[in-house]
């Protein structure tokens, strides 16, 4: 290969490389928002916008924001389905009066229910993810 085919070469594999490096350098986090929603007592609703990591779990999602003491919130650890979220805002579920948070997500116009819990439930960008205070 001649000096100016090898020097061509580099610059069109520098041209390819260098958006890819930068892109991975400023990744940016996508977001979602988080809307809790007492359809019992059908009080006002608070809706968050807010950071996810690629991939990342709605609990990690939720941690952050309280972290920055936006939300509060408590779950309890199940030894086979992992956190059970209790309480949101001041608000908790309660097993007496059968009521409880659900989970469910609106991505685009369909309304999800998420056969996982907090712990596992890997939003996606453009998600809302809705907690539903309601009965079972
Ligand atoms: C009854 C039930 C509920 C009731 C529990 C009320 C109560 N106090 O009895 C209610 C309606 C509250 C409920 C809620 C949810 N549930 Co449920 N539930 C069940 C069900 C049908 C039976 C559980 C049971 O009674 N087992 C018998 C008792 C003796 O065993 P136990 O270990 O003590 O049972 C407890 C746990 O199962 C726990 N529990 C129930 N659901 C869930 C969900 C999660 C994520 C966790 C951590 C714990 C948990 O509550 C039970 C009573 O304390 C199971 C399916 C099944 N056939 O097992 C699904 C099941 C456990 N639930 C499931 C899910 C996904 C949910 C929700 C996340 C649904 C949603 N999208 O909102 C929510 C939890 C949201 C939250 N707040 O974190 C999944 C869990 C799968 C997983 N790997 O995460 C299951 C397996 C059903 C499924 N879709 O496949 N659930």
């Amino acid at each position: 290969m001649s000096m100016i085919t090898t020097a061509t070469f580099l610059s069109a594999a520098l041209l390819l490389l260098v958006p890819g490096i930068l892109s991975l350098a400023t990744a940016k986090k996508d977001q979602i928002h988080l809307k809790i929603y007492n359809s019992i007592s059908h009080g006002p609703n608070v809706t968050y916008t807010l950071d996810i990591a690629f991939r990342g779990i709605l609990l990690g999602a939720m941690n952050n924001l309280q972290k920055d003491d936006r939300l509060r919130f408590s779950y309890t650890e199940d030894p086979n389905y992992g956190p059970f979220l209790v309480r949101v805002n001041g608000l908790a579920g309660n097993n007496t009066e059968h009521t409880y948070w659900q989970l469910l997500v609106k991505r685009g116009k369909t309304i999800i229910i998420p056969d996982v819990g907090i712990g596992c439930f890997i939003p996606k960008p453009g998600d809302t993810v809705i907690l539903k205070f309601t009965k079972w």
